[in-house]
């Protein structure tokens, strides 16, 4: 008996040996085809970012504290066609009725998105569903900061931008110039 089990440890050895082995290999043969496929993505991911979609940080500012004299830090803002527009909004007003956003829409559509937007209301945002807008904010209370990102239109030309907080739009526009 002894002997059988000395023959047969060995063996049982030499099996399980046998196995890790070949799971290791398998591990590693996936392993290689998995680096493979990072390493040959990886790329692909990026490519968009850096290359295809160019990335424009653009900063704007709420100004004023009174309804006579808001405005936005400048009425014209550019971006290249189809970047992804990373927008940093400040409201630098102080008190409570300077509340305001900003919402891009289509050219020479500010005025009219403006007005349906204040037809909404607060629990709309100020914000009407409009195929006329190609992004917008939430509304920034006085003293917050608010962020936005957006595929800027692919199509060069001017697009408009707007408060949409209850009549602020005749004092708070600008137009966004995509190239
Ligand atoms: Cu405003």
């Amino acid at each position: 008996m002894n002997k059988l089990l000395l023959y047969i440890l060995p063996l049982l050895v030499v099996l399980l040996g046998c196995d890790p082995p070949q799971t290791d290999g398998e591990t590693s043969t996936a392993g290689t085809n998995k680096d493979t496929a990072t390493a040959a993505s990886a790329p692909l991911v990026e490519d968009p970012d850096t290359t295809l979609q160019p990335v424009q940080h653009l900063e704007l500012r709420a100004l004023g504290n009174t309804i006579d004299e808001i405005r936005y830090s400048t009425d014209t803002l550019e971006t290249k066609a189809g970047a992804m527009v990373k927008l940093t909004f400040i409201n630098e007003g102080v008190d409570m009725p300077m509340v305001h956003n900003v919402v891009f829409t289509a050219s020479g559509k500010y005025k009219q998105v403006a007005l349906a937007g204040a037809k909404v209301g607060a629990s709309g945002n100020y914000v009407p569903e409009s195929d006329l807008i190609l992004a917008a904010t939430p509304m920034a209370l006085p003293g917050q900061t608010v962020e936005l990102e957006f595929t800027a239109p692919t199509e060069p030309g001017l697009y408009d931008y707007v408060c949409t907080y209850p009549g602020y739009w005749k004092r708070m526009n600008g137009v966004l110039v995509v190239k």
